[in-house]
C-alpha cells in the first residue's frame, strides 16, 4: 500500500487491494501473500474524509472478508503504525508480524464510532479480552510488545520483510488459521469485565455515546458466531455513524489538524531557531510555562527580581515533577534531568542570549509595559519577545519596544503544563517567522496552537465573557447557581460559569472589569453579584468562599442561600422580576451569544476559521468534543435557529436584550444565504 500521507484505506486503496487479492489467488505462480505499506505507517485505517461523502464501495468488510477467506495464506508485515481498519486489515490476515517499536491500535471511538471492519470481532479471538476492551473502548494505542500474542514475531525494521516472506513460504500447504474460526463464548466472567469496563470509562466517557456501543459489540463477539457478530458490530457502527457526535468528532478530528495550516505564510519562511527560553515570573503560570520546555529537552531560564520568589517558584516545578513521579509518571531520574534544565535568575542581564521569552506577570498594562522595555535593552537582535497576556492590547505592548516585528501573544492556558492549547497573538507587526516559529514550537510542546488577532480577550476570553455575563444576569432573574450550572454540566462542559469561576478566582474577572468600565457602565446588572462577592473577600476556593462555600482542603462547592439573597436584592434595586427560568433558557442564554461573539470574531478576521474556534474551545474551555465545539454545535442545530433564539432574547429581554443580543450580522448572512460555519471563508 502506497497512499500519501498515511495509507488511509481509501476507495482507491480498497479497490487496489480487492484487485491484488484477486490477481493472486487468480495466478498459479502465487503461493501465498504478503500485505505491507511502502511508507512509514502501515496504515492510519479508513479514510475518514470519505464518511461524509456517502460513496463507501466497496466497502472495507468486505475487503477483509475476501482476506480473510482467501486460500493462500496472507500475511500483514506490519512495518509502522496500523490503526482503525489498518490494524483491522492485519487482523483479518492469517498471520502478522510487525517491528519491535511500533504502535498500533483502534482509535475508532475517538471518531464518534467503533471498529467497524471486524475488529470488535476479531481482536477478541485473538489476545486477552481485556486488553482487546481497553483498545477499543480507550482507543489509546498500545505498543505491539503489549500484545505480542498478535504477532508471530516482532523484529527489527531491516528484519521484516525477509521474516515474512519467510512466514509466508512456511504456511504454504498448511491449514490456513482464519480468525474467524476461533470459538468464543461468554461466560459470567465476560459479562462482569464488560461491566467493570463499563463503570471504569463511566467519568471519561461522560455524555459520549460511542464508548457503550464499543462495550456491546465486543459483548457480541462472545455471544454470538462469527458471520452473527460481524452483522451486529455492523449495525452498532452504523448506529454510532449516524449520531451527532461522530460527524462532530470526525469535524474535531480535521479542525485539529487544519488549526496548524499559515496559508497566508511563505512555505520557505525560515523558522527561528529556539535553544534557550526565558520566562518572567516565576509563578504558577510561569512555572506552568517553563516545565513544557524542560519537558521536551529546552533550557529555561526563570525571572523573578525577588530571590525568595525565585525559589518558591523552582520549589513549585519541584513538587509537581515530583508528584508526577509518586504516580510513575516520571521516573526520579527524569525529575532530576528536567530540573537540571532550569535555571533561576533575579538579572535582566542573564537572558542576553536567550532565543525567546515568554512574559507571565501580573495582567496589568504598565506591569508588562516594564518588562518588555527592559527585554527590548537587553535581548539580542531576532529574539522573539511573547506575552501570555490574556486580554490585553498585543499591540500596545509591542509598541514599547524598538522590535514590535519580534513581538508575539503566547497564551497559555491554566494549568499551562497540562492544557493543551496554545492562543498565538499575531501583533499588527509580527513578522511571519516569528508567526511561523510560534506555531512549530507549539508542537514541539505538544500543544496544538491556534494563531488569533489582537483584540480585547482574544478568541477564548473574549467569547468566554459573555458566557459570564449572561450566566451572572440568569442568577437576577430567577435562577439559582447550582440550576445554571447544572444545564451546563449536562451539557457537557467538566463545570458550570459558577464552579468555573470560583476555581479559578473570582477577582480575576473582578480585576479585569475595573479596567472596561466603559464597555459595561450601560448596564449596573453586569456581574453585579460577583462584584459584591469579591468586595467581601469572597472570591472562590482559595478563600474557601465564593459563590459557593468550600469545606477545608475540598474543591467541593456548597451551595450558599446568601448568595442568592445577594441575587434577590440586586434584582430588588434594578427593578428586573425574578421568574422560574427553564433549563433550556439558560443553555441557551449561555451558549448562543457565545457562538455570537465567535461569529463576530471570524467577521473580524480574529479566527482564521470557525474550527480554530472549535479547537479554542474543546482545548481551551473543555467544550464536549462530541459536540464538536460551539461553531461546529451552531452549524448542527442550524444557524437559522440560533438566529431566531438571538432574535426572540433582543425583545424578549427589553433593554437588556437589545444591547447584548444583537445577532452578529454574519448569523444573519449565513442563515439567509443557508450556508454554515463550516462553510464560512473570510
Ligand atoms: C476507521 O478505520 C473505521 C473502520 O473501523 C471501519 C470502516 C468501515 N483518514 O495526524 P497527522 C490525514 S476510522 C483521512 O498530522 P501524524 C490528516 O488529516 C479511522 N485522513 O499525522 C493529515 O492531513 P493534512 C481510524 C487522515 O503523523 C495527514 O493525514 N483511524 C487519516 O501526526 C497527517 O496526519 C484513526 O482514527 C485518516 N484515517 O499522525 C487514525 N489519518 O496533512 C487517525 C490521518 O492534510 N489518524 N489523516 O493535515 C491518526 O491518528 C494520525 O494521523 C496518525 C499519524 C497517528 C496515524
Amino acid at each position: 500500500m502506497a497512499n500519501k500521507p498515511v495509507n488511509a484505506l481509501s476507495k482507491a486503496i480498497r479497490t487496489g487491494l480487492i484487485d491484488a487479492m484477486n490477481m493472486a489467488l487468480a495466478n498459479d505462480n502465487v503461493e501465498a501473500i504478503v500485505i505491507t505499506s511502502e511508507l512509514a505507517l502501515f496504515s492510519a485505517g479508513a479514510d475518514i474524509s470519505e464518511f461524509s461523502s456517502g460513496d463507501l464501495a466497496p466497502i472495507l468488510p468486505d475487503v477483509l472478508t475476501l482476506v480473510e477467506n482467501s486460500s493462500k495464506p496472507v500475511v500483514a508485515a506490519v512495518n509502522g503504525g496500523a490503526f482503525g481498519g489498518g490494524l483491522e486489515l492485519a487482523l483479518a490476515c492469517h498471520y502478522r508480524l510487525s517491528t519491535n517499536h511500533n504502535k498500533v491500535g483502534l482509535p475508532e471511538v475517538h471518531l464518534g464510532i467503533l471498529p467497524g471492519a471486524g475488529g470488535t470481532q476479531r481482536l477478541p479471538r485473538l489476545i486477552a479480552p481485556e486488553k482487546a476492551l481497553q483498545m477499543i473502548v480507550t482507543g489509546a494505542p498500545t505498543s505491539v510488545k503489549a500484545i505480542s500474542e498478535l504477532f508471530v514475531s516482532i523484529v527489527e525494521p531491516s528484519e521484516l520483510l525477509v521474516q515474512a516472506i519467510k512466514v509466508a513460504k512456511q504456511a504454504v500447504g498448511k491449514v490456513i488459521p482464519a480468525t474467524s474460526l476461533i470459538k468464543l463464548s461468554s461466560s459470567p466472567e465476560i459479562e462482569a469485565l464488560c461491566e467493570q469496563t463499563k463503570v471504569q470509562t463511566s467519568a471519561k466517557a461522560r455524555g459520549f455515546f460511542a464508548p457503550a456501543k464499543c462495550i456491546e459489540a465486543v459483548k457480541a463477539a462472545f455471544e454470538l458466531p462469527f458471520a452473527q457478530g460481524l452483522k451486529r458490530e455492523g449495525e452498532l457502527f452504523e448506529e454510532c455513524m449516524h449520531t451527532p457526535q461522530a460527524r462532530a468528532q470526525q469535524h474535531f478530528f480535521f479542525a485539529e489538524r487544519v488549526a496548524g495550516a499559515l496559508p497566508q505564510i511563505a512555505k520557505d519562511t525560515a523558522l527561528r531557531d529556539i535553544k534557550q527560553v526565558a520566562i518572567i515570573g516565576a509563578g504558577t503560570m510561569g512555572g506552568g510555562i517553563a516545565m513544557n520546555f524542560a519537558n521536551v529537552g529546552i533550557p529555561v531560564v526563570l525571572l523573578e527580581l525577588e530571590q525568595a520568589a525565585l525559589d518558591k517558584g523552582l520549589e513549585l516545578i519541584r513538587r509537581n515533577y515530583e508528584n508526577s513521579a509518586k504516580k510513575g509518571k516520571l521516573t526520579q531520574e527524569q525529575v532530576e534531568q528536567r530540573m537540571e534544565l532550569l535555571t533561576g535568575t533575579t538579572s535582566y542581564d542573564d537572558l542576553s542570549e536567550v532565543d525567546l521569552v515568554i512574559e507571565a506577570v501580573f495582567e496589568k498594562m504598565s506591569v508588562k509595559k516594564q518588562v518588555f522595555e527592559a527585554l527590548d535593552k537587553v535581548c539580542k537582535p531576532g529574539a522573539i519577545l511573547a506575552s501570555n497576556t490574556s486580554t490585553l492590547d498585543l499591540d500596545e505592548i509591542a509598541q514599547c519596544t524598538s522590535r514590535e516585528q519580534d513581538v508575539i501573544g503566547l497564551h497559555f492556558f491554566s494549568p499551562a503544563n497540562v492544557m493543551k492549547l496554545l492562543e498565538i497573538v499575531q501583533g499588527a507587526k509580527t513578522a511571519d517567522d516569528v508567526i511561523k516559529t510560534a506555531m512549530h514550537l507549539a508542537k514541539t510542546i505538544k500543544k496544538v496552537g491556534v494563531l488569533v488577532g489582537v483584540c480585547f480577550g482574544f478568541v477564548g476570553n473574549r467569547m468566554i465573557e459573555v458566557y459570564g455575563r449572561e450566566a451572572g444576569r440568569l442568577m437576577l432573574e430567577g435562577a439559582t447557581p447550582q440550576q445554571i450550572d447544572k444545564v451546563i454540566y449536562d451539557f457537557g462542559l467538566p463545570m458550570g460559569p459558577f464552579t468555573m469561576g470560583d476555581m479559578a478566582g473570582l477577582d480575576i474577572g473582578y480585576f479585569v472589569r475595573q479596567s472596561r468600565k466603559e464597555f459595561i457602565s450601560h448596564d449596573p446588572s453586569y456581574c453585579t453579584v460577583a462584584d459584591e462577592l469579591v468586595e467581601a473577600g469572597r472570591v472562590g476556593l482559595k478563600a474557601g468562599k465564593g459563590v459557593y462555600l468550600y469545606d477545608a482542603g475540598s474543591r467541593s462547592p456548597i451551595p450558599d442561600p446568601s448568595v442568592l439573597d445577594i441575587a434577590k436584592r440586586k434584582a430588588k434595586e434594578l427593578g428586573i422580576q425574578r421568574r422560574d427560568i427553564s433549563d433550556q433558557e439558560i443553555l441557551e442564554r449561555c451558549i448562543y451569544p457565545l457562538i455570537n461573539e465567535g461569529a463576530n470574531i471570524l467577521l473580524e478576521g480574529i479566527a482564521q476559521r470557525a474550527s480554530d474556534i472549535d479547537v479554542i474551545y474543546v482545548y481551551g474551555y473543555g467544550f464536549p468534543v462530541y459536540r464538536g465545539g460551539p461553531m461546529k454545535f451552531a452549524d448542527e442545530i442550524g444557524v437559522k435557529e440560533v438566529l431566531a433564539r438571538m432574535k426572540h432574547y433582543e425583545t424578549a429581554l427589553g433593554e437588556y436584550g437589545k444591547h447584548w443580543f444583537t445577532p452578529s450580522p454574519l448569523l444573519e448572512e449565513l442563515a439567509q444565504k443557508q450556508q454554515t460555519f463550516a462553510g464560512f471563508k473570510a
